[in-house]
């Protein structure tokens, strides 16, 4: 039996609205369950030790002031997994240039050693409290969506849909098919980003690839009098590669730098590869891509934390936007309920999973919707999140329309309009010819949402 802390670093009395008024603590819920043999309690203290001031043993040198700021435990119940903590905000390590919060001293202690402890079965964060003045401290985002909006003519508020692409084939292509791919979507859609394995491949240099994807903007904008985005993956190891690729891109687009935005692998890179390009480039939407994340937060997993968590640190680190899932209207893993990681992310307040939380005016993070979606997905997915005010990019639901990419962004935008408009997707797709052709192009999909769809469109094979 390992040495019992809990009468050091556990508080069973205190209470959780008195913690939240008090704004001295960041608060944390976990799913956590002790190994066989051990204490509920026992192991919560010891968990909350390992994570701030502590060990699994009594130190000579802790002395009054240390236990001033030790993370206690203040709320469990065994039945149900269910272990809360409170840190106080002193434990959090302080940029040494700018007295500000940084995102990896959060995580080293919150979900820290405390991952792998020979007396936690699991624990798995699933939510989590920042009070008034740790969110004054965080970077929050630079732009938001509404940066976008204003460049595509819209109102800054509730400027709706922003139909997106990923050049695919997700590798392979050379400079001039990518940009000629990525010509084709623009003639009908907003927003194009770089797959997230798309950098600097000797067959597609960034050096060439960035000048041929600013003339097709450029073409493309002439041709349809719109404005178009780019978000070009800048993720690298090196904090100078990362620079010199948004240096070299900011460069080449010149006049119209403002339409670029930099995706960042933020999971996979961390969050000072977020941070980079949240400092560095102020002015630019910041895209955080999450690939791999589901390694940590699939609802399979029983350690790391949730997508919701990923999504509401990101905010805090300033993306201006982030992938979200696709609440199950697409390919990856998810459920309809994930529609409130878009609202915590989104919204000024909002209900978690445990904890309410208020933002103080810190700007939101765009949801992005990307996975296996395509025009006939799409209706449902609106349905199900309540609006359509974010950034959605589909690729193979692009690429893989039967007439072109330019009438599959059409497909996209139309989706939306039906969506908006409280049409019926079939009685909507008899007066739009791209939408229509999304059912013929994607007819697995078509069976499975519009049952009859062939009868009623009179498709016939
Ligand atoms: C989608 C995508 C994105 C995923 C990532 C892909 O392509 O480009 O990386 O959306 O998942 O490579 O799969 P398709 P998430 O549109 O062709 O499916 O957005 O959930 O983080
Ligand atoms: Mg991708």
């Amino acid at each position: 039996m390992a040495h019992d802390q809990s009468s050091r670093y556990a508080n069973l009395d205190l209470k959780e609205s008195d913690l939240i008024a008090g704004g001295k603590h960041i608060l944390v819920a976990y799913k956590m369950k002790p190994k066989a043999g051990y204490d509920y309690l026992a192991t919560a203290a010891h968990f909350a030790a390992e994570s701030s001031t502590g060990t699994n043993v009594e130190v000579s040198t802790t002395d009054d002031f240390t236990k001033g700021v030790d993370a206690l435990v203040y709320f469990i119940d065994e039945a149900t997994e269910d272990m809360r903590i409170a840190y106080p905000i002193e434990l959090f390590d302080r940029n040494v240039i700018d007295g500000r919060f940084m995102i990896v001293s959060f995580l080293t202690l919150v979900i820290g050693n405390n991952q792998g402890m020979g007396d936690v079965e699991y624990g798995k964060m699933i939510d989590f409290y920042v009070p008034e003045r740790a969110i004054q401290m965080f970077d929050g985002p630079a732009t938001d969506i509404s940066n976008l909006w204003r460049i595509l003519g819209r109102p800054i508020k509730d400027g709706g849909y922003i139909a997106g692409t990923i050049i695919k084939p997700k590798l392979g292509l050379r400079p001039e098919p990518f940009a000629q791919a990525a010509y084709q979507f623009w003639l009908g859609g907003d927003f194009i980003k770089n797959d997230e394995p798309q950098g600097n491949q000797v067959f597609a240099p960034v050096k060439k690839v960035i000048p041929l994807v600013y003339d097709a903007m450029k073409r493309a904008q002439d041709e349809t009098g719109e404005a178009k985005l780019f978000s070009m993956n800048i993720t690298a190891d090196d904090y100078h590669e990362m620079c010199a690729r948004a240096d070299f891109a900011l460069e080449v687009f010149g006049p119209d730098a403002d339409k670029l935005a930099f995706l960042v692998d933020g999971y996979v890179g961390g969050p000072g590869m977020v941070t980079t390009a949240r400092r560095q480039y102020p002015n630019q939407y910041l895209h955080y891509h999450r690939a791999g994340h589901g390694a940590i937060t699939s609802p399979s997993s029983k350690r790391g934390y949730t997508a919701f968590v990923l999504a509401k640190m990101s905010r805090l680190q300033g993306a201006s936007g982030i992938h979200v899932g696709t609440m199950g209207y697409g390919k990856m893993e998810g459920e309809g309920d994930d529609r409130n990681i878009a609202y915590m992310i989104e919204r000024d307040e909002c209900q978690g999973p445990v904890y309410y939380q208020k933002w103080y005016g810190m700007k939101p993070t765009t949801p992005i919707i990307s996975g296996g979606m395509n025009a006939l997905r799409l209706p449902g997915f609106f349905e199900n999140l309540g609006h359509g005010n974010v950034i959605n990019t589909a690729g193979g639901g692009s690429y893989g329309h039967i007439d072109s990419p330019a009438a599959g962004a059409k497909s996209l935008r139309q989706a939306y309009e039906c969506w908006k408009a409280g049409a019926d997707p079939i009685e909507y797709a008899k007066e739009h010819i791209e939408f229509a052709r999304a059912f013929e192009s994607f007819p697995g999909d078509a069976d499975k949402l519009f049952p009859g769809w062939r009868d009623k469109l009179g498709v016939h094979k």
